[in-house]
């Protein structure tokens, strides 16, 4: 059973240091294993040695952007976004194809503790893509920061509607476990969600903190929003180009660039890909299962009112104060 999930999802891959550390950890099991509390954030035992070999390990450039996020807030289609918007820059010659045709954005930036530090504090990066370097994580930002100390590197994050993530997670476990979408799996992961419990969670702990850091410090750390993305592309991809000190010139504006890379990182150019149709994760998940409906809103198709109401509750009292509105 246990040797089904993915590594990073697994429990046997772990340090004996980390061995002795868990066994102090609150726990709880969810429906895919024991999840840990590290750092006020809820990992399974295999991400949560990614994550220490990632604090022990990483060694930031000052040029390196980070693309953060909850599960399935939309990681994949920032991802591409990024990625094209500081390809421009490479002087790629105009016969070769875009990577993004040939490579799904997970592909070209890999996740810091779920892939790169998963197995080692010292792993090889030289493979990756010369400066900047892109990557990834899903840590909140306290944790993510620790080996950043001084760096100015930039962090994106992306934020989506938490109903909306708790459907897209429900899909997308019941899709790589090949199991039929049962209700029961969704009551499931909204009931551990609500009390706090999950994996990356608790979700309002992990939004606040890359909430307060862009306001503390909006040069290096960008906060995006998916129902922004969706509703306004072009003055988010706007936004997002001029964080990453890669704005579009005019001519790029006229010559319709903005609408070019939208077009590339579109869902429905992506899905269509035949690498994004029959490949695979590093951590062997299938490409596919990351590209579905891409729709605000689809929450209101499988949660019952009550449950929304007591989730909209839960945001309401989280979020009071710190100036964050859904
Ligand atoms: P991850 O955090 O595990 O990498 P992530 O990419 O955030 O996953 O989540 C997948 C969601 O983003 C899916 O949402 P849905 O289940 O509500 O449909 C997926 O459809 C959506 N998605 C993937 N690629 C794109 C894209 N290019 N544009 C818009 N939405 C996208």
């Amino acid at each position: 059973m246990d040797k089904e999930l993915p590594p990073n999802l697994r429990e046997d891959n772990l340090s004996e240091e980390t061995k002795t550390l868990i066994s102090s950890l609150p726990w709880e099991k969810d429906l895919l294993g024991k999840l840990y509390n590290y750092q006020g954030c809820w990992y399974y035992a295999n991400t949560l040695q990614g994550v220490l070999n990632f604090q022990k390990g990483f060694k930031p450039q000052d040029t390196d952007v980070i693309v953060a996020s909850l599960p399935k807030s939309g990681t994949t289609w920032l991802k591409a976004l990024t990625f094209a918007l500081l390809e421009r820059s490479k002087n790629r010659s105009s016969n070769d194809p875009h990577p993004l045709l040939a490579d799904n954005p997970h592909g070209l930036v890999p996740f810091l503790e779920a892939v790169l530090f998963l197995k080692s504090s010292e792993p090889d990066l030289t493979k990756l893509s010369s400066s900047p370097r892109l990557l990834s994580t899903h840590m909140p930002l306290h944790t993510l920061q620790v080996p950043l100390k001084d760096s100015p590197c930039k962090i994106v994050y992306v934020c989506r509607n938490v109903k909306d993530v708790l459907v897209s997670q429900w899909y997308f476990r019941c899709a790589y476990r090949q199991k039929e979408l049962e209700k029961s799996i969704l009551e499931s992961l909204f009931e551990s969600s609500c009390r706090g419990v999950g994996f990356y969670g608790p979700f309002w702990e992990h939004v606040l903190s890359y909430w307060r850091g862009s306001l503390e410090d909006s040069k290096h750390v960008l906060f995006m929003r998916y129902e922004d993305m969706k509703a306004e592309p072009f003055a988010q991809i706007k936004r997002l180009a001029e964080f990453l000190g890669c704005p579009f010139t005019e001519e790029e504006e006229h010559s319709g660039s903005i609408h070019k890379i939208l077009e590339l990182c579109s869902l429905r150019n992506l899905s269509g890909l035949e690498i994004n149709k029959t490949g695979k994760t590093a951590n062997n998940v299938h490409y596919s299962n990351f590209f579905r409906k891409g729709e605000v809103g689809d929450s209101k198709n499988h949660l019952t009112p009550e449950m929304e109401n007591k989730i909209d509750m839960i945001i309401e009292e989280k979020y009071k104060g710190s100036g964050l509105e859904f």
